[in-house]
């Protein structure tokens, strides 16, 4: 029923959606290119600490004019000053967009076009933040408790990770005295 015709699911808050299709686990192994102190990365590998960071649980669907729904729960944390966050990616099909609704949790959702011109949003219980076409996005946990949000998505869109995990994004949200501060990323571009 999750394939064809209508359905409904659950939101689970922490747990995501159910009933779903597809639940896709990222531990701090699958990120060991994205955070910007790589040394703490490898040195924490190395000693066998390797926490999930973050988990989506998707219905997606086939076919034209078709949308897909997703629940990412990103855990709360930091590697260094860097809170957790999800790799983000540009869409494969430039021309769409996306729709997330927080749901619990507090965070911000970093946007950048190809030239890394960078938008933020806020994201928290019923936000609801608009990714318009052609925006790389990243979704990151700034509070104590997890983040989540639905995400809902053209079908069609497929993403492009590859860009964003050569390049990086141009700017970095990290903890100074206690609170988000966005940076520039020193490292932005570097496989260009
Ligand atoms: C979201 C993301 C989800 C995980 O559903 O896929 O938050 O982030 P990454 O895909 O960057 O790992 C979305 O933007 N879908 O298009
Ligand atoms: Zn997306």
């Amino acid at each position: 029923m999750l394939d064809k015709g209508p359905y409904s699911t659950k939101i689970q808050g922490v747990n995501g959606l159910y009933p779903y299709k597809v639940k896709v686990e990222r531990y701090l192994k699958d990120l060991r290119e994205y955070f910007l102190d790589r040394q703490k990365v490898e040195e924490m590998l190395s000693k066998g600490e390797n926490p999930l960071i973050y988990v989506v649980y998707e219905i997606d669907r086939e076919g034209e004019g078709e949308f897909n729904v997703g629940c990412t729960i990103i855990y709360p944390g930091k590697i260094g000053d860097e809170y957790y966050f999800t790799k983000g990616h540009f869409h494969a099909k430039e021309p769409t967009s996306e729709v997330y609704v927080g749901i619990s949790g507090k965070g911000v959702i970093l946007m950048q076009d190809r030239d890394g011109r960078t938008f933020v949003e806020e994201i928290s219980q019923g936000t609801i933040v608009y990714i318009p076409p052609g925006l790389a996005h990243r979704s990151i946990n700034t509070g104590k408790n997890e983040l989540v949000f639905l995400a809902i998505y053209p079908s069609e869109a497929g993403h492009d990770y590859e860009t964003i995990m050569k390049t990086g994004f141009a700017k970095l949200v990290i903890e100074r005295d206690g609170k988000p501060i966005l940076i520039d990323n020193p490292n932005y571009g570097r496989y260009l």
